[in-house]
């Protein structure tokens, strides 16, 4: 890292203003720097620069509480609080990680990656503070998105009247990771194009924030420190909670990112000169076929209609959604409004509704999925993206908690595709199914074989991968490839394994497994998920159910480990989790070769690793 900015984080207190130029222009320039090589969230910590700098000037953390929405834009923040040295290493393995991270500073208050919680948090900590004696200022930090959030909105409807050292920051940039939505942007923007006086008047005395208790400071410029600096030392003073409404553009400081904030809000390495892309794989991810496939059907059938809870990027919608805007609808950051609104469209069975979401944010939305839906038996289709690990990313957003959650709910089939043909396959299967259905997929490459024919798939069918007699193996999903792998090197050690793909993991194949259960003693699963809720849990319940301990079954689960996955590359986590081929062949050997030479006897019991 370069020295200076080292030198001038230490001693941000002290510095006059031109140094504080330096300063913001050095940050800008090293968060390029980094992300430009590791990826990362790029737009919006270039646009938070002058307000974290400003903060860290006039407030003392971590005495002072900052507490920021996400929190995808702390990194001015991690390098202002003496992790300038390591903020190379952000979001690679046993690196810092790329949200806030209690584990790695006291300046960083809560571990968070998911939108709406900065001010429930900050009211909690406020009134936690005030009953203590406390003095300290608490500062959630909010973008306008998160105002999408009902969260904030349930803990806006909270706002004590009477709270001091309160200081709420909007940092407003008009947009989410795509365009911000609703009517909360429209009000927003009154604030920002509408001068003071007539602001009054169109928004009525007093004023949206004011009504929650609120006073209303803005807006302001949030890209001059002066102004902010000075603005915030008043703000200090007063004896209210406060609402400071900033502008700020995203990517400020580099032109591809101002041009395309929805690319480079959270992107993968460029070249820092140009701002280009490194060219992607060739191969298509999961979400893309997704995507492409859906708009095709979506030109067929005029019923289709999709949600999604502010991703239409990342979910790979933005085709749909450009050719059918009135049948791709983004919601915002509501993933229960989403679930139940889904509901509420999918009443009368008339529509073909299909609900995108990442696992990780589906956990957002579990009641709703459970009564407004599962409970109503409508037929939904959740296509959950992003389940499995979000390397990058880490513990905030690994979606392994999926089919634990979901597995409880009457009524709901779970499947899981290996590629993308098969994506192709239980998508449009589905929509016949007529009934509340997962389909659960990552976000890797994959093939999606254009020239194989569809075949309508069946509820709870499985499939024979490959045939063998001394172990059998159950590979969910995309984890087949590695299965085969394992397969491979078993037989070189003269074990000969069959091969499942469950496809469904609710209902599972039953009369398949009991058919297995009956010609075969040793049993692996493995499954990108968490071991302890995943398939392998469900396969264990059968085993049980089925009665089978009495011919002496053996089973083997191997999933993510019950602890919290932090960052890394794939291939590092999949390491870290005991995933990787060759370890799985070890464990494998490890546990089922003494017991392949001992023989039964009538005392065996089904034993399960
Ligand atoms: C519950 C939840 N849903 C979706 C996301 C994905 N997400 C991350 S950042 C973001 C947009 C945030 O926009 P805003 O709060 O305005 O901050 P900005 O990035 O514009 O500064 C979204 C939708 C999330 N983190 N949490």
């Amino acid at each position: 890292m370069n020295p200076l900015l080292i030198e001038l984080s230490q001693n941000l207190p002290h510095l006059d203003w031109d140094q504080l130029q330096d300063l913001s222009d050095l940050l800008r320039q090293s968060i390029i720097d980094i992300v430009s090589l590791n990826g990362g969230h790029l737009g919006s910590n270039l646009g938070v620069i002058e307000l974290t700098l400003a903060l860290h000037k006039v407030f003392s953390s971590p005495k002072d509480k900052f507490i920021f929405d996400v929190s995808h834009q702390t990194y001015p923040h991690k390098i202002l609080t003496g992790r300038a040295h390591q903020f190379p290493t952000i979001r690679q393995f046993k690196g810092l990680c790329g949200f806030a991270s209690p584990a790695e500073s006291f300046h960083d208050h809560f571990y968070s990656g998911h939108a709406g919680t900065a001010l429930s948090l900050g009211l909690g900590m406020a009134k936690s503070r005030d009953l203590q004696k406390g003095t300290e200022y608490v500062l959630p930090i909010l973008g306008d998105a998160s105002l999408t959030c009902g969260l904030t909105l349930e803990a806006l409807n909270n706002v004590p009247l009477k709270l001091s050292r309160f200081i709420v920051i909007l940092n407003d940039n008009q947009m989410s990771i795509s365009y911000n939505v609703g009517a909360v942007t429209q009000i927003l923007n009154r604030y920002l194009t509408i001068e003071q006086d007539k602001l009054d008047r169109t928004l009525g005395t007093p004023s949206f924030f004011e009504q929650f208790g609120l006073r209303y400071h803005g807006p302001i410029d949030g890209h001059n420190l002066k102004d902010l600096v000075e603005t915030l030392e008043d703000l200090k003073d007063q004896n209210q909670p406060i609402l400071l409404h900033i502008k700020t553009l995203k990517g400020k400081g580099m032109e591809a990112a101002i041009h395309n904030p929805i690319t480079y809000h959270g992107c993968r390495p460029f070249d820092k000169i140009t701002g280009k892309f490194y060219p992607p794989s060739s191969m298509p991810t999961f979400p893309q076929i997704f995507g492409r496939h859906l708009s095709e059907l979506a030109s067929r059938d005029e019923r289709i209609v999709t949600v999604t809870p502010a991703m239409p990027a990342g979910s790979c919608l933005e085709n749909f959604m450009q050719q059918y805007p009135d049948r791709c609808l983004d919601v915002g950051i509501a993933e229960g409004h989403a679930v139940t609104f889904c509901g509420g469209l999918a009443y009368g069975k008339n529509l073909k509704v299909i609900a995108s979401i990442y696992a990780t944010f589906l956990q957002r939305a579990l009641d709703n999925l459970f009564q407004d839906v599962c409970l109503q038996n409508l037929p939904v289709i959740f296509a959950i993206d992003r389940a499995g690990l979000s390397p990058g990313d880490g513990s905030t957003h690994h979606g392994i908690y999926d089919i634990g959650f979901l597995k409880g709910m009457p009524n709901l089939t779970i499947c899981q595709p290996r590629d993308g043909h098969l994506l192709k396959e239980l998508l449009e299967s589905a929509l016949h199914w007529n009934c509340p259905t997962a389909i659960r997929y990552p976000n890797l490459a994959t093939h999606d074989y254009p020239e194989t024919p569809f075949f309508f798939r069946e509820i709870g069918k499985g499939e024979v991968l490959i045939e063998g007699e001394d172990l059998v193996i159950i590979a969910l999903g995309h984890m087949h490839s590695i299965a085969r792998t394992v397969c491979d090197l078993l037989s070189q050690q003269g074990l000969r394994a069959t091969l499942i793909d469950p496809i469904f993991v609710k209902p599972m194949d039953e009369m398949l497994f009991e058919r297995l259960l009956s010609s075969h003693r040793f049993f692996v699963t493995i499954e990108e998920h968490a071991v302890s809720s995943g398939v392998g849990s469900l396969f264990n319940s059968l085993v049980m159910r089925l009665k089978k301990q009495e011919i002496h079954v053996h089973v083997l689960n191997f999933g993510i480990p019950d602890r919290y996955f932090e960052h890394g590359t794939y291939s590092e986590l999949l390491n870290e989790a005991g995933l990787k081929a060759e370890s799985i062949v070890q464990e494998i050997l490890r546990v089922f070769t003494p017991l392949i030479s001992t023989p039964l006897t009538s005392h065996d019991h089904c034993s399960i690793s």
